[in-house]
C-alpha cells in the first residue's frame, strides 16, 4: 500500500511547479519543449492557410485564362486579345473632391441648353439626315446620308446626361443606320465623324450596336489602304469599296486624310481582337517614317504610290493638322510604352519643326505658326491650327522639365493669338484665316466663321492642365459669342462674314460633336472625361485608353515602365502656379 502511494506520488510530482522550481536545468528543457511544440503547429497552421489562399487564386486564375482563351482569335498568325473595354456604362457623376463653382455651374448649364436647341432642331427638321440647314429648316446629305450629325452627337448627349435624346439616337443608329450607300465618301470625314462617334458612343453605353455599326462601316472603308505603298485613297464608294483620290490633288493623298485613322482603328481593333484594322493604319505611319524629314514637316501632298511626300505647302492648318495630333495621341492611348515610342518620336521631330515656323507680329508680338512652301514662310494661320495650342499643351509632360516648360508656355502664347482671332472681329467670332503683314498684327483673310471649335478645344485642354481659370472666361466670351451672332430660330448658323455678322445656312456636325462639347468640359470637373483615361480623336469622341494590342508593328519590341501621367505631372505645376483647384 506504501509502496503503491510513492509509485504514484513519483508519477505525479512531474506536475508539481514545485518539483522544477527545485530543477532549473529541467523547467528550461520544459521551456524549450513548450515553445518548439507551439511553433511547429502555428507554422503548420499557417501553411494550410497559405495553401487555400494560393489554390483560391489559382482557381480564379484558370477561370480567367478559360475565359480569354475563349475570346482569343487566330488571324493570319497573330494572336490577339479582344480588349473588354465597357463592360457596364461609364459613369461620369463621380466627380472626386471637386468643389462646384455656382460660376462653373451656371455655363456647363447654359452650354447644354445651347446644346439641347441644337440637337431639338436637328431632331424636327433634319432627323437622319446628315446636317441641318436652319434657315431653310431642312436636312442635308453632305456626308453620303450616314446621319452625320447624329452620330457626331452621340457622346455629347451622354456626356451631358441627355438620355432621353441618347435613346432615341440609339434606336436610330439600331434600326435605321444603313452604310450600304452607292455613295464616294471621304475616308477622313468617315472615320472621324462615324467610325469615331460609335466608338465613343460604345465605350461611354457599353452597348454593343455602336460596336457592330462601327465595324460595318470600317469595313467599307478599308480596301481604301489597298495601294502600292500602303497610304490610303482618300474617297470610296461605300457600297462597292472602289478607292480614289479627289481629282485636284493630281492624284495624291492629302496628309491628313491619310494619317488621321489610327486612333480609331486602333481602338476598333482592339474592341474587337480583330488586328486588321489597327495593322492598315499602323503602316501609314511606318511607311511614312521612312523617309521623314529631319525638321518632321511633311508636306500636304502625299503619292499613294511611292509612298512619298509630294512638292506642296506644309502647314498646321487645313490638310495638314491632325496628322500631327494623331503622332501624340496614338502614343498616348498606346500607353506610352516602346512599342508606340516611334510616335512620340516623330511627333517631337515634328514639334522642332513646328518651332522653325513660330514668328512674332509688331507692334503686340503675337506669336503664331506660319506655313512653309520649299523654302519661304508665309505669314498665315488658319483658325483651323488653333487645336495646336492644345496638342502642344497635352505633349508637354513627356519633356523633361525644361523643355516642357519651354512648350507649354508656347502652346500659352499661341492660345492667346487664337482667342484674339476671335477678340479682333466686330462680332467676336474668329474668320478662317488670318495674315499677319508687317506692323499690323493680325488681319483676317477669309472671313466665314462655319461653328468650328478648335481654339476651344485648346482652351479646354490649357484649363485642364494648368488649372488656369482665365481660359474658362475666355471660352465663356466664345461662347456668348455664337449666341449672339449664331443662334437662331431653329439653330445654330455659320457666319458668312465675321465682319458684318451675315448668316450662313448650315449647322455644321462638329458644332455639336467637338465645339458644345469641349464647352461644356470647360465648365466641368476634370474628373468628367479625364485626361489619365480617355484620349480625344479630332471630332472630339472621347475614347477609352485600354493596354495596347500588340501587334509586332512598332519600331520597338520592349515595353517599358509607364512614365507619369499628363495629368499627375501637371497637377504639381497646377497646384504650384495656381495654388490648386
Ligand atoms: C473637324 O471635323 C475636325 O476637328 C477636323 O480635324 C478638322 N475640321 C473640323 C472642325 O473644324
Amino acid at each position: 500500500m506504501a509502496r503503491s502511494r510513492s509509485s504514484s506520488s513519483i508519477r505525479w510530482r512531474y506536475v508539481n511547479p514545485a518539483y522544477y522550481l527545485k530543477r532549473p536545468k529541467r523547467l528550461a528543457l520544459l521551456f524549450m519543449a513548450f515553445v518548439f511544440v507551439s511553433f511547429f503547429v502555428w507554422d503548420r497552421q499557417t501553411l494550410v492557410r497559405e495553401h487555400e489562399e494560393e489554390l483560391l487564386k489559382l482557381k480564379e486564375e484558370m477561370e480567367r485564362l478559360q475565359n480569354e482563351l475563349g475570346e482569343l482569335t487566330q488571324e493570319g498568325g497573330v494572336s490577339v486579345k479582344k480588349i473588354n473595354t465597357t463592360t457596364k456604362r461609364t459613369d461620369l457623376t463621380k466627380t472626386d473632391s471637386f468643389v462646384p463653382d455656382p460660376i462653373e455651374t451656371q455655363r456647363r448649364e447654359k452650354v447644354k441648353d445651347a446644346m439641347v436647341h441644337a440637337w431639338t432642331s436637328y431632331e424636327k427638321y433634319a432627323w437622319g439626315h446628315d446636317e441641318l440647314q436652319p434657315q431653310s429648316k431642312n436636312g442635308v446629305d453632305s456626308f453620303g446620308g450616314l446621319g452625320a450629325t447624329l452620330i457626331d452627337s452621340l457622346d455629347t448627349l451622354y456626356i451631358m446626361g441627355l438620355d432621353d435624346e441618347f435613346q432615341r439616337a440609339k434606336e436610330w443608329v439600331a434600326n435605321t443606320l444603313d452604310f450600304n450607300k452607292n455613295y464616294d465618301a471621304s475616308v477622313f470625314e468617315t472615320t472621324i465623324r462615324v467610325v469615331g462617334g460609335l466608338l465613343s458612343a460604345y465605350d461611354l453605353s457599353g452597348d454593343n450596336v455602336f460596336l457592330e455599326k462601327a465595324k460595318d462601316i470600317a469595313d467599307r472603308l478599308l480596301p481604301a489602304w489597298n495601294t502600292p505603298s500602303g497610304i490610303p485613297y482618300n474617297i470610296i464608294n461605300l457600297a462597292h469599296g472602289n478607292a480614289h483620290n479627289p481629282g485636284w490633288t493630281g492624284g495624291d493623298s492629302i496628309l491628313a486624310d491619310s494619317g488621321t485613322e489610327q486612333l480609331e482603328f486602333i481602338a476598333l481593333s482592339q474592341r474587337t481582337g480583330d488586328p486588321k484594322y489597327q495593322q492598315k493604319v499602323e503602316n501609314v505611319i511606318l511607311e511614312l517614317n521612312k523617309t521623314f524629314p529631319a525638321d518632321g514637316l511633311l508636306p500636304i501632298y502625299i503619292n499613294p504610290h511611292r509612298g512619298t511626300a509630294s512638292h506642296s505647302t506644309i502647314t498646321f492648318g487645313a490638310m495638314g493638322d491632325s496628322f500631327y495630333e494623331y503622332l501624340l495621341k496614338v502614343w498616348i492611348q498606346g500607353n506610352k510604352t516602346a512599342e508606340v515610342k516611334h510616335y512620340r518620336e516623330m511627333w517631337e521631330t515634328s514639334m522642332k519643326g513646328l518651332l522653325s515656323l513660330v514668328r512674332r507680329t509688331a507692334p503686340s508680338s503675337f506669336t503664331y505658326i506660319s506655313e512653309k512652301i520649299g523654302n519661304s514662310l508665309i505669314d498665315k494661320m488658319d483658325e483651323l491650327a488653333c487645336f495646336a495650342p492644345g496638342m502642344i499643351a497635352l505633349g508637354s509632360s513627356g519633356y523633361g522639365p525644361a523643355d516642357s516648360t519651354k512648350f507649354l508656355n508656347l502652346a500659352e502664347e499661341l492660345a492667346w493669338t487664337c482667342y484674339n482671332f476671335y477678340q479682333s472681329t466686330p462680332t467676336k467670332l474668329a474668320g478662317e484665316n488670318y495674315f499677319f503683314h508687317s506692323g499690323q498684327d493680325m488681319s483676317v483673310g477669309t472671313s466665314w466663321n462655319i461653328l468650328r471649335p478648335e481654339t476651344v478645344e485648346s482652351l479646354f485642354y490649357l484649363w485642364r492642365l494648368t488649372g488656369n481659370k482665365t481660359y474658362q472666361d475666355w471660352g465663356w466670351n466664345i461662347f456668348q459669342a455664337f449666341e449672339k451672332n449664331s443662334r437662331v430660330e431653329a439653330g445654330y448658323v455659320g457666319l458668312k462674314d465675321v465682319n458684318t455678322g451675315v448668316k450662313d445656312n448650315m449647322m455644321q456636325s462638329f458644332f455639336l460633336a467637338e465645339t458644345l462639347k469641349y464647352l461644356y468640359l470647360l465648365f466641368s470637373p476634370p474628373s468628367v472625361i479625364s485626361l489619365d483615361e480617355w484620349v480625344f480623336n479630332t471630332e472630339a469622341h472621347p475614347l477609352k485608353i485600354v493596354p495596347r494590342l500588340g501587334l509586332g508593328l512598332g519600331l520597338g519590341s520592349k515595353q517599358h515602365k509607364q512614365p507619369p501621367t499628363t495629368t499627375t505631372r501637371l497637377r504639381a505645376r497646377r497646384e504650384g502656379r495656381f495654388g490648386g483647384t
